[in-house]
């Protein structure tokens, strides 16, 4: 879904919280040509931790989750952070909301 103006007040949101959660552990996501590097992220259950999502190209990318409710949209070569809340252990698919055809992935929490 393409939520244009509720992702940029997210970010915001986000801006604003990102000095508070220096000390939470951080994992990096890439997204390149409709696709996600890795396309499997494994994080600690129950732990709140930090994503550092990179589109490095060629066009806009949505990094988006239905069951996380993340949105996040990132012009080429943009860097932006994500803070996930604690995670009940299971799998929780995203995907790249202006590529949804090879944008596939998911965060397997344990
Ligand atoms: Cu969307």
């Amino acid at each position: 879904m393409k939520h244009a103006l509720h992702s940029v007040v997210f970010a915001l949101f986000l801006a604003s919280t990102a000095a508070l959660a220096d000390d939470m552990p951080t994992y990096k996501l890439t997204m390149k040509d409709g696709r996600f590097y890795p396309e499997t992220l494994e994080v600690p259950a129950l732990t709140r931790f930090r994503l550092e999502v990179k589109n490095e190209g060629p066009g806009a990318t949505e990094f988006e989750s239905l069951e996380l409710k993340k949105e996040l949209v990132l012009a080429p070569g943009v860097t932006r952070n994500l803070v996930f809340y604690p995670m009940k252990p299971g799998t929780y698919k995203f995907f790249d909301d202006f590529h949804p055809e090879t944008g596939q992935g998911r965060i397997v929490a344990k």
